[in-house]
């Protein structure tokens, strides 16, 4: 029987490269012989990505989501992405970084937007159940840069990245919060590093962690 493949997190405010460390990742575990499998949230699979755009893109006659149905959608993405996507990779021994998890959802969601930590936890127990994350990385960007990088990179923000600075200084404490509490699995990383400076730290942690790539 193949050995379940390892499961990965990103994490982190808007901007700080999470995508750019996913890329890296998958680059140098794959050029170890890793079968990868890289994804995001909300999205992943067809029907996440449906949501997705229903979720950042909200029709003008919905006049934004409220915290617990913008919950309850990232949810549902979750559910089909760990269905269709997440747990046939790791089944196959394959390995998963994904970008971004339920750490996002506390972060905004509960710590940000207020939804009762209580009703994540009973989403978690029916969504995710015992696929949780090996390691997560969670990346420590100021906002000033993580803005200044946004800015240059020149996107429209989204909805949820439109929202009030009050609401993404809470994202952010959150997301040192949830490291501070699950040390096990949270590596906190300095993500004011160069992309290659790092992905190596990322690397050195992924290797410590995971005896079989070393
Ligand atoms: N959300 C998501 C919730 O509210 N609840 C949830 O449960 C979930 C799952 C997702 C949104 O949904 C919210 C959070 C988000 O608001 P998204 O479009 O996927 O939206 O947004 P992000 O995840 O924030 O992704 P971004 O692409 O905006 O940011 P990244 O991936 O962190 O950053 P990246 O790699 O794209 O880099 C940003 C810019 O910085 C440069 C890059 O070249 C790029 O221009 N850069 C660096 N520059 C210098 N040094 C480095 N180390 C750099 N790394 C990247």
């Amino acid at each position: 029987m193949t050995a379940r493949g390892r499961f990965i997190t990103l994490e982190g405010g808007e901007g700080v490269g999470k995508s750019t460390l996913a890329g890296a990742l998958a680059r140098q575990l794959g050029a170890r012989g890793i079968q990868i499998v890289r994804t995001r949230e909300p999205g992943g699979s067809p029907g996440a990505e449906a949501l997705r755009k229903l979720i950042l893109s909200p029709p003008d006659d919905v006049g934004g989501w409220q915290s617990t149905a913008e919950a309850l959608l990232f949810y549902a993405a979750r559910s089909d992405h760990l269905d269709r996507t997440i747990r046939p990779a790791l089944t196959r021994g394959d390995w998963v970084i994904c970008d971004r998890f339920s750490d996002s959802t506390r972060a905004y969601q509960v710590a940000a937007g207020g939804v009762a930590p209580e009703h994540i936890d009973a989403l978690e127990r029916v969504c995710v159940g015992p696929t949780s994350p090996d390691l997560t990385l969670v990346l420590d960007l100021s906002m000033a840069i993580a803005r200044t990088r946004m800015t240059a990179r020149g996107a429209r923000p989204d909805a949820i990245e439109a929202r009030s600075l009050a609401y993404h200084e809470a994202v952010y404490r959150a997301f040192l919060d949830i490291a501070r509490a699950n040390p096990q699995r949270c590596i906190v990383l300095d993500a004011s590093l160069s992309p290659d400076d790092l992905a190596r730290a990322a690397m050195t942690e992924i290797s410590q962690r995971f005896a079989e790539i070393r």
